[in-house]
């Protein structure tokens, strides 16, 4: 986990996990960071203004992204569904089932909550789902086809996954997996 500056990419600081997780998705809620790992059904927690670790927790099944409403923890694990957790207890509050129309959305990947939707990657593809988080909806669609080749990184895997949303400024971010660089994007209505 870094914190970098935004406008050079330098990092300011960082915590290392120990080798044997492969992180994924990390969220912030009430002064936390909380952060997946992806097959150890193990979560770690930060102090956000230290980066003390502070706590571990447990869920059942793979660990892809994480976000948060300002209430509960909200997760992805690769399938059509969402997670709702509970941030004390980590129990599961309720979860949706992702379809556009009748079409389920599979490997839903990183997570951003964002003006009350949960905004999505699908892994390997260059859109974001919009997603009504009451039933697990897709509201639309954001193509992001063409990103990708401002990057210039030859790699299966480097694929768009990484979205975030600064609500104080109304700034939404985007970048891929072994991107070289983040990009603040604008959505059309
Ligand atoms: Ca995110």
């Amino acid at each position: 986990m870094r914190e970098v500056e935004l406008e050079t990419g330098k990092i300011l600081r960082q915590v290392r996990l120990p080798n044997e997780y492969f992180g994924e998705g990390l969220t912030l809620l009430k002064g936390k960071i909380y952060q997946l790992t992806w097959q150890h059904q193990l979560g770690f927690i930060y102090d956000a203004q230290t980066f003390e670790n502070i706590g571990q927790f447990t869920y059942s099944g793979e660990g892809w992204g994480l976000t948060n409403d300002g209430e509960s923890l909200i997760l992805s694990d690769g399938s059509n569904r969402i997670r709702f957790l509970d941030a004390d207890s980590f129990h599961v509050i309720t979860t949706i089932a992702v379809y556009d129309k009748q079409i389920q959305v599979r490997e839903i990947n990183e997570l951003e909550y964002v003006r009350g939707e949960i905004y999505a990657n699908i892994w390997h593809e260059n859109r974001i789902a919009r997603i009504n988080p009451q039933n697990g909806q897709v509201i639309g669609w954001i193509d992001l086809t063409g990103l990708n080749s401002c990057v210039e990184v030859h790699d299966d895997e480097a694929v768009l996954n990484g979205i975030a949303y600064d609500e104080a400024h109304d700034k939404l971010f985007v970048t891929g997996k072994l991107w070289p660089k983040l990009f603040e994007i604008r959505v059309k209505p």
